[in-house]
């Protein structure tokens, strides 16, 4: 584990100990409020401030399959399943790029 993804989620565990979330949950400090872990980086900003999407937070939990410009002038990460998808999920369609879907399939195969 690299010592980014170590001090992010001491920092998640620091602030889950300071909040009434659950195990499963995860800390919207935006609005204070508590979500499913299922809902971390699916596309969908539960967290007013999009902290459930934000790169650093799906870096860390291993969910980034790719990185890319995103629709919310930031970097974004782009899961695993969203790769070749046909559905564009970066600002530059790089995910459905001939490129990054070769790779991406010598990676898989
Ligand atoms: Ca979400
Ligand atoms: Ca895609």
């Amino acid at each position: 584990m690299r010592s980014m993804d170590k001090i992010w989620q001491i920092k998640q565990r620091a602030i889950q100990a300071n909040s009434d979330c659950k195990n499963d949950e995860f800390f919207c400090s935006s609005n204070r409020k508590c979500i499913s872990k299922m809902q971390l980086c699916d596309g969908e900003r539960q967290c007013p401030g999009g902290e459930d999407e934000e790169l650093d937070t799906c870096d860390a939990l291993g969910l980034c399959a790719f990185k890319c410009e995103g629709y919310y002038g930031k970097a974004m990460c782009v899961r695993e399943r969203w790769l070749c998808d046909d559905t564009p999920d970066c600002l530059n369609k790089e995910d459905e790029s001939i490129a990054v879907c070769e790779q991406h399939r010598r990676c898989v195969v």
